[in-house]
């Protein structure tokens, strides 16, 4: 089966979506996600101008030598976008290998190790008022775990929480990325949100019980002590984890956070590649893989990287806000399926514009979500409804601290 077309199609309904269609000389097509929140048009001009040449009269059907081609022959390695659009790449490939064969692509994987995939939603507000409202809308919706962000007294605009101005008047669900032609600056104090956050889980826990399932982001933006000081704090609370909780690039530096809590750690989401996680994983300095299918070099990769962390019992967690297309999703969804070492997955609804786009088998029922029994991933992507919807600039924004140091976001 020759590759015949390989077509990268921009999209932006609700947000920002890169989407690679290939198709084969079998008349079978497929689809892979490459979206990078913020830098969508190096994604795409990767893929268009150093990948699709190379695609063309490819046998469909070698999907590791592909991923093992592009990874190696560009000679520059690694980095998001690089794997962003090795990802696209692999998932097309896959969703056509299982569409070829008759099978959803889970079956490829070595078929289904659950019977469903729990899912944890994203609760928040800007006071214990918002964020209770916000806890019973997503317990109402299905969802059996959940996510708590909150405002923080003192910060204008902290991640995570729609309902604070600028944010946008979706009421539950916050798209970080905000279609403005450059990024916009936030404020931060990390001494006021570690004073803050577990007095939040405290009122959570007296209020929804010691069974929920909590989970907390604390997206990047504390040092190693600060991290092993909030992760001892929330303790008694017992969550199901804390994500985030200061920048890996070093990854020794969760050996200090490690020492001070038994709070279960996730990181990854801004990693690509297996040697962001080999200090981490090795050590057992993390419980959960953070990463997605599309930013890690698609299935192909973050499977070795999975297999990996499976030999020192990390779990996956995989990420799913709205900036993981429905492409994105769904190929996240099959290898959750097939993998052991399964522990989360991170399910954001997406909106209604991107639902006219892609066409999704997936089914979300009492908390567990499942790709559904569609040959392939499972998605279909309208191409008049894609066309119909242009690139928007949009942008993740930044931090400064009150003496205006720029501060991880
Ligand atoms: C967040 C993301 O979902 C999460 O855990 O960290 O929403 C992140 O802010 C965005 O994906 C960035 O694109
Ligand atoms: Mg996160």
């Amino acid at each position: 089966m020759r590759i015949t077309a390989a077509d990268v199609i921009v999209s932006s309904p609700d947000r920002n979506f890169v989407t690679l269609q290939i198709t084969t000389d079998e008349g079978i097509t497929g689809l892979g996600d490459g979206t990078l929140n913020g830098r969508e048009l190096a994604v795409a001009s990767y893929l268009q101008d150093h990948v699709v040449p190379l695609l063309i009269g490819r046998d469909a059907h070698r999907i590791e030598d592909a991923w093992q081609f592009l990874y190696r022959s560009a000679y520059w390695r690694r980095g998001p976008v690089t794997m962003t659009a090795i990802a696209a790449v692999d998932v097309a490939l896959w969703d056509i290998k299982a569409k070829a064969a008759g099978m959803p692509l889970y079956q490829l994987l070595g078929g289904a190790s659950r019977d469903g995939i729990m899912a944890y939603g994203h609760a928040s507000g800007r006071d214990l008022e918002e964020l209770f409202d916000s806890i019973r809308h997503h317990q109402e919706a299905g969802f059996r775990s959940i996510r708590v962000q909150t405002s923080v007294p003192g910060i204008d605009a902290v991640y995570g929480v729609p309902s604070q101005p600028g944010a946008g008047e979706k009421r539950y669900d916050y798209e970080p990325a905000q279609r403005t032609a450059l990024p916009v600056e936030e404020d931060w104090d990390t001494a006021a949100y570690l004073r803050h956050i577990p007095s939040v889980f405290e009122a959570v826990r007296s209020e929804f019980g010691a069974e929920v399932p909590l989970l907390h982001d604390g997206h990047h933006r504390m040092t190693p002590i600060q991290a092993a000081r909030l992760g001892k704090s929330l303790e008694p609370y017992d969550l199901f984890w804390l994500e985030d909780c200061t920048p890996a690039e070093n990854q020794e530096a969760l050996r200090l956070v490690r020492q001070h809590t038994t709070t279960p750690l996730a990181i990854g989401e801004v990693f690509n590649s297996v040697w962001d996680y080999q200090t981490l994983i090795r050590e057992q300095l993390i419980d959960y893989v953070r990463s997605s299918v599309t930013h890690t070099g698609g299935i192909s990769g973050l499977r070795k990287i999975l297999d990996f962390a499976a030999q020192y019992q990390v779990k996956s967690g995989l990420h799913g806000p709205t900036d993981i297309s429905p492409v994105g999703m769904a190929a996240s969804l099959h290898l959750d399926l097939a993998i052991h070492n399964f522990g989360i997955q991170e399910y954001m609804h997406h909106g209604s514009l991107t639902n006219e786009v892609f066409r999704q088998s997936l089914t979300f029922e009492d908390g567990l979500l499942h790709p559904g029994e569609q040959p392939g991933l499972g998605v279909e992507i309208d191409l008049a409804a894609a066309a119909a919807h242009p690139y928007q600039p949009a942008y993740l924004p930044f931090n400064r601290l009150r003496d205006g140091t720029v501060h991880d976001w």
